[in-house]
């Protein structure tokens, strides 16, 4: 009689600390065994050649968010979650923005109403803080922490989004009083204005504007800020989308004056540049993101910070808009000036193949780090740990199998989010996530997807 559900058989599994050869029992799905020669199980794969990693934790994505009047982002829950389970993720950690007049707790109804049944990894929801009024601060948000919401994330940027030092104070005075975690876009609003006026009055209007009204100063001095406001609040913070080497250095002098600081990059700061927001008949669109792509030395530093342990988090920031559409990249609006392409590029799908081939085949990272930025730190930071991140006894059994003899062209036309292109298009990958299981059901098989919507699930935090 078989005693367990699942056997995943002769791979080489790592986990944040360490690598060795072992069998995966699963039953439950949960994790129940890890031996050798483990016996017994109603159903095996066989993992001999291929690494088995936990599944990843995308924590920094966005679906279905509200993105301006006549945009639309190109994912719902069903295409991001697919396009991420694809890409070698278990979970995923989408924003709840409240629409104009909504209350946060409105919002999330609706996210959840969204989100409910149509998911193929599982989810859970960080909140946009974007209007701290005495009611939210003193009542709404700390019930919404104590009811399992636990992070929280602010913008220094963007009109209508944006929160100022005062604001940003109170919200940080929230998550030292709960204990939410803080996220904060560090880039710095006025500057941006007034850079903005700057090339309008010059006619500087294209996508690639885009990068030079968001200079490095204006992440440098945000972030600088963002940590200030963080000690004086005396809370940990977490920097998001750290795009280059003198915010890493803001990042390292705040952690030597003893503060607590979370750091996360994005594949598009390891590999595109600013130069990829040129581009005739305003393909530049495609790349537009915040903070924007920089230059080789900032890529370069950001490596750095992958391979020394800077960053302790690796996230896409998927933030898909379609190319060639008129609610996305190319809106009436959006054609004719820089100011209104929407801001975001997707890449759920390809955020693991992409650090996978250029940092564990290169050999520039090992697989416990590579473990730790795209899963286990992940799961630590928002409070998802032990029960995700990890291949341990009494873990969800989220388990992603990675073939590293798979050789692969990213090309959008094989990807399953929303959007009609990828930032990614054309570069070579060596080694793919071929199998995904999800609380022991295998949802990906040899790269055949074998799972259904609504099986993956909220995770309450
Ligand atoms: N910030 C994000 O985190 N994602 C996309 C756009 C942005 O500005
Ligand atoms: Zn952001
Ligand atoms: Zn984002």
């Amino acid at each position: 009689m078989s005693t367990l559900d699942l056997i995943i058989r002769n791979g080489t599994v790592a986990t944040a600390s360490d690598v060795f050869k072992a069998d995966i029992g699963v039953s439950g799905g949960k994790i129940v065994q890890i031996g050798q020669s483990l016996e017994g199980a109603a159903r095996v794969i066989d993992a001999t050649g291929k690494y088995v990693l936990p599944g990843g934790i995308d924590s920094h994505v966005h679906i279905s968010q509200p993105s301006g009047e006549g945009i639309v982002m190109a994912d719902n829950f069903e295409s991001g979650t697919l396009s991420a389970l694809f890409g070698g993720n278990t979970t995923i950690m989408p924003f709840c923005l409240p629409e104009k007049g909504q209350s946060l707790r409105e919002a999330l109804t609706a996210y959840h109403r969204l989100a409910d049944g149509n998911c193929y990894t599982d989810v859970s929801f960080h909140l946009i803080i974007s209007d701290p009024s005495p009611s939210i601060i003193g009542q709404e948000l700390p019930a919404l922490v104590a009811d399992g919401y636990r992070s929280l994330k602010v913008f220094m940027t963007y009109e209508g989004l944006r929160l100022n030092d005062a604001e940003i104070l109170r919200v940080l005075d929230v998550a030292r009083a709960t204990g939410a975690t803080v996220m904060v876009h560090c880039e710095n609003e006025d500057a941006i204005r007034y850079l903005i006026e700057k090339h309008e009055l010059a006619g500087e209007v294209a996508p690639r504007a885009h990068a030079s009204t968001r200079p490095v100063a204006v992440e440098r001095e945000a972030t600088h800020r963002a940590l200030s406001l963080a000690e004086i609040a005396e809370v940990p913070i977490v920097i998001v989308h750290v795009s280059n080497g003198q915010t890493m250095e803001e990042i390292a002098r705040a952690r030597a004056r003893g503060l607590k600081v979370f750091a996360e990059t994005c594949p598009q700061y390891l590999t595109l540049t600013a130069r990829d927001l040129d581009g005739m008949d305003w393909e530049g669109a495609k790349m537009v993101c915040s903070p924007p792509p920089r230059d080789e030395a900032a890529q370069a530093d950001c490596w750095r910070g992958i391979e020394t342990g800077l960053f302790d988090l690796f996230s896409s920031d998927h933030c898909p808009f379609r190319y060639d559409d008129p609610k996305g990249k190319l809106n009436p609006k959006g054609r004719a000036n820089f100011r209104h392409i929407p801001n975001g590029i997707p890449g759920v799908e390809t955020r693991l193949p992409i650090l996978f081939s250029r940092g564990v085949m290169t050999g520039f990272i090992d697989l416990p780090r590579f473990v730790a930025l795209t899963s286990t730190n992940h799961a630590k930071t928002y409070g998802l740990y032990p029960q995700k991140g990890s291949l341990a006894i009494g873990s969800d059994a989220d388990i992603t199998i990675w073939d590293p003899a798979v050789k692969r062209t990213i090309r959008h036309s094989d990807m399953h989010d929303g959007s009609d292109y990828s930032p990614y298009e054309g570069m070579e990958i060596d080694g793919w996530p071929t199998t995904v299981i999800l609380g022991g059901n295998v949802m990906i098989e040899n790269e055949v997807l074998m799972g259904k919507k609504g099986q993956g699930s909220y995770r309450s935090r």
